[in-house]
């Protein structure tokens, strides 16, 4: 029996994608700003409904990229939490990470946490909306109004996360995506930043294309993150299927939910109210105690049926070699974090779950 893995990519009806390749061949244009890149643009933008958005070529570099777009400099509070991709930007920008713990309710950053961390170097937040759950935003922002620090959302996890029908993307200074193929809309690699004026949009567009504002003139020290044209059509054609795929994703979370409420020590999330959510992820998260079983062993015992789920986001980023020796990657400063780390795993979660792979890992959790 093959294996059930953790996610599947949304991939474009074939024939349809080599019409879009016959253009692009036609045109003999296939990168730098081509016309493939201005219409998944323009469609991302109304798709999301948000006002502007630059897509890159991966979800890392929108976020070392809006680090240079803000000039932050000096120390940035963020998230354990996370993708290691989150705290390498803040890194690659010779930039020290200030590690606050979680709120154990959405498993984004604490706000109650954030302004004991904030010290004369702090220029900037950067949350992630973990897992698409909106991070609580308002105080983020009131904390970042009063210090005049920038805010900064990793929202890679957040692919068309609406909270009472405005984008989440509209939060924050600026939001970074990822497209890459493990996520609900993809571009094979890709990713994008969205930001609220004209005049961001055209530094962050220098600043993807080496800091040319023109053929002779370079205005900044830019890098290369341009998206080409064949992943450009790539996500033309997969935004028309991605309501699909996360209605299915809809579907699978529903199942589990019945089917493991009453499974003693474990636990999961509803849906937030007024949140659309992406259903981009389904963490679950073991009590070893209540449960009889160790999170390690339920997630090595469905490995051994070929079930492949994955312990996102373990090991925290804070104790990876690179951070590990920062003061506040200690343990004990991030409780919460540690916690979540260590008893939660991301069940499959896609659009291509049949009801036959569902019965099989319901029922190796349920025992
Ligand atoms: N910020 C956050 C919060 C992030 O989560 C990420 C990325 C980033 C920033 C950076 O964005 P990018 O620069 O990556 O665009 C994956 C992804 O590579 C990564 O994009 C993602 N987050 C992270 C959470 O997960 P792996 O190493 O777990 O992926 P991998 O290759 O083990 O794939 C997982 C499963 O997906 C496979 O078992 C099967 C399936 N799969 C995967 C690929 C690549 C396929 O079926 N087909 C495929 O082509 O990192």
């Amino acid at each position: 029996m093959p294996n059930i893995t953790v996610t599947s990519p949304l991939l474009p009806d074939l024939n349809e994608f080599h019409q879009l390749l016959q253009e692009i061949w036609d045109s003999k244009w296939i990168t730098n700003n081509g016309s493939f890149h201005k219409r998944l643009e323009a469609a991302l933008c109304e798709y999301l409904k948000v006002p502007y958005i630059s897509v890159f070529t991966n979800g890392t570099l929108p976020l070392i990229t809006a680090l240079q777009a803000l000039n932050i400099s000096g120390e940035v509070i963020t998230t354990p939490y996370s993708f290691v991709a989150t705290t390498h930007s803040i890194w690659w920008n010779g930039i020290r990470p200030v590690f606050v713990d979680i709120d154990p309710a959405t498993g984004g950053i604490d706000p109650e946490k954030i302004e004991a961390a904030i010290t004369t170097k702090t220029t900037a937040i950067m949350p992630v909306h973990v897992y698409g759950k909106p991070c609580r935003t308002a105080e983020i922002q009131a904390i970042a109004d009063k210090y005049g620090l920038k805010v900064i959302y990793d929202a890679a996890h957040a692919f068309g996360v609406e909270v009472n029908g405005k984008s989440i993307l509209a939060e924050g200074d600026l939001s970074t995506l990822s497209f890459h193929a493990t996520k609900v809309f993809n571009t094979i690699e890709g990713g994008a930043l969205v930001m609220h004026d004209a005049k961001m949009k055209q530094r962050i567009d220098y600043l993807k294309n080496f800091g040319f504002a023109g053929e002779t003139e370079v205005v900044a020290p830019g890098i290369n993150g341009k998206m080409d044209e064949v992943r450009s059509a790539f996500g033309l054609l997969n935004l028309r299927q991605v309501d699909a795929a996360i209605e299915a994703r809809h579907q699978v979370a529903i199942r589990y939910r019945e089917a493991l409420c009453e499974v003693e020590g474990i636990s999961f999330w509803n849906d937030m109210p007024g949140v659309r959510h992406n259903y981009s992820y389904f963490p679950i998260f073991v009590d070893a105690a209540k449960y009889g079983m160790t999170r390690d062993e339920l997630y090595y015992k469905m490995r051994e049926h070929g079930v492949l789920g994955r312990r996102y986001f373990y090991p925290l980023i804070s104790t990876f070699s690179t951070y590990r020796g920062l003061p506040s990657a200690h343990r004990g400063n991030l409780p919460e974090a540690t916690r979540m780390a260590d008893s939660v795993i991301c069940l499959p979660m896609h659009h291509q779950l049949s009801d036959d792979d569902l019965d099989l890992i319901i029922s190796l959790i349920q025992r």
